[in-house]
């Protein structure tokens, strides 16, 4: 595909932006981000010849929402990355015209094929692009939309977003979708040639009544970005509850898939940091292992997030099994380790009621932090990040156990993360299951205004922006009621990204 119909007009609008963007002290190093402009979900994830291939949603003119592209990015370990030519753009006119929205990566037969969302006006219906065999240059399918229109005689809320699978001699295909009155749904068609599909009915829709906008359950009344996989033996149905100006959050339900329908089991949050973990999309690797990417949110205003030159970041890849409740285990992959250095390991202590310490060998904006605690029936820990010296910026992960039995809450405490007025503050939080013996394995993962934190398995994302950012840098634990710290591990991590990329690589 070629770009000079757009690239040299674009990149002079978007004069400046890649550089503004790497200056920004709130740019996470080590994570996945645009050059520069705007990023949102994770497309077409696919392990490919030894070679993981990361698209995004990508507008290389501006930190907005407007006319998206498909970035593209490979990497060889989930850790490093390198920026490949924009994979799709949109056309000057046809089906997507005003964007290339959300979609999947499948291997037909050797040749790679994207099936992603054309827009056009306010409609999104799919479209094909067969990629060369590095997956570099993209060339759209002359009958694009592949599918002419949503399904006949059925009031949808919505339709976009692909999942797409072989299954025996057929392919099979999801799309996001709701049914006004009743919720949001996945369709299910079939094909024999990924060109021409016939609509085989829902696969399984939600109950929009079960629940209200706010609940952070609540499964809306459009399902975007459906992922249908399998993990250790479990079917799971993924899926971004959305809900015109109100609800963005990712949950999926557990339960089975057989013929034509989704039989469910338990629906689960899948991260409580609801929309700074939005749109995830997963693929498996050459390991056998179920590999997920998010798309982390910003969380402060669109003046700021304009001035910045840049959006969206991409979660760390997280790899998922099932976890002895039942639902998701989420780790970040085990690959992140190279990029530890300077370890700093506390050796066991007790803090009692009221007690904190500050770890002034463990400071920093790229931190990668590991506790195991034990809390005592009605305590609480409190790992204190991104403090300022005088304490008035901080941000604090706050583990609580219940006064009797194994459950507790995992919280995210904001309201003193940020002194601009403009930042989103709201507290993040969800249950949390302990050990026994009140065990707990935390990881905390600090990349400047990301932040992912992992507790016995279960997600916890969000964005942070203190205003004086060099400065908060501080470390500390406190508890409430008695805390043992079995294990207190820290690195700091090394950038991934340490200098200006082109925006049209
Ligand atoms: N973003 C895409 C859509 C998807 C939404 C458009 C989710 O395809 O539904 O950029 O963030």
């Amino acid at each position: 595909m070629t770009h000079d119909l757009t690239a040299p007009a674009a990149s002079r609008a978007a004069e400046g932006l890649a550089e503004r963007a790497h200056r920004d002290p709130h740019r996470p190093r080590y994570h996945f981000t645009a050059p520069g402009g705007w990023l949102n979900d994770p497309n077409g994830l696919v392990h490919w010849n030894g070679t993981y291939h990361l698209f995004y949603q990508y507008n290389p003119l501006a930190a907005a929402h407007h006319r998206i592209h498909w970035g593209h990015a490979t990497s060889p370990d989930l850790v490093n990355w390198t920026d490949e030519p924009v994979a799709l753009i949109p056309g000057q006119d046809g089906p997507d015209r005003d964007g290339c929205w959300s979609g999947v990566l499948v291997d037909d037969g050797g040749v790679p094929t994207l099936v992603y969302s054309g827009r056009h006006g306010e409609r999104e219906l799919p479209c094909v692009a067969t990629g060369s065999t590095d997956l570099r240059h993209w060339k759209k399918d002359p009958a694009n939309p592949v599918i002419a229109a949503p399904p006949a005689g059925v009031d949808l809320t919505a339709y976009r977003d692909h999942c797409v699978w072989r299954e025996g001699t057929l392919w099979r295909q999801l799309v996001g979708s709701g049914i006004r009155g009743e919720g949001g749904t996945a369709l299910l068609y079939e094909s024999d040639d990924l060109r021409n599909w016939r609509y085989v009915g829902p696969l399984f829709t939600g109950d929009a009544t079960h629940a209200a906008a706010g609940d952070p359950d609540w499964s809306g009344t459009m399902w975007e970005c459906v992922d249908l996989f399998r993990v250790d033996g479990v079917d799971v149905l993924a899926f971004s509850a959305w809900d015109e100006g109100t609800t963005h959050h990712p949950l999926y339900w557990t339960g089975t898939y057989h013929g034509d329908t989704f039989t469910p089991t338990a629906l689960h949050r899948l991260d409580y940091g609801q929309r700074y973990f939005y749109a995830p999309q997963s693929t498996r690797d050459a390991q056998g292992r179920r590999i997920m990417f998010g798309w982390l949110q910003e969380g402060r205003g669109d003046e700021a997030t304009a001035q910045a030159g840049w959006s969206g970041v991409m979660s760390l890849p997280r790899v998922l099994t099932l976890g002895g409740d039942g639902g998701l285990f989420q780790t970040p992959v085990p690959e992140l380790a190279r990029l530890r250095r300077d370890h700093v390991g506390i050796k066991p202590f007790a803090l009692t009621d009221g007690t904190r310490a500050r770890f002034d060998s463990v400071q920093g904006d790229q931190l990668d932090l590991e506790a195991t605690l034990r809390i005592a029936p009605g305590a609480g820990a409190r790992l204190v990040v991104r403090e300022t010296p005088d304490g008035a910026e901080r941000t604090v992960v706050e583990l609580s156990r219940d006064g009797s039995g194994d459950t507790g809450t995992l919280r995210l405490h904001r309201e003193h993360s940020s002194l601009d007025p403009d930042v989103d503050t709201e507290p993040r939080y969800g249950p949390l299951s302990f050990s026994a013996d009140g065990g707990v394995d935390l990881r905390v993962l600090v990349d400047h205004s990301a932040l992912e934190i992992f507790a016995n398995g279960r997600a916890l994302t969000a964005r942070v922006y203190p205003t004086r950012p060099r400065e908060a840098v501080g470390v500390a634990l406190g508890a409430t009621g008695g805390v043992i710290v079995e294990r207190f591990d820290a690195w700091r991590m090394a950038s991934v990204f340490d200098t200006p990329r082109p925006l049209w690589p």
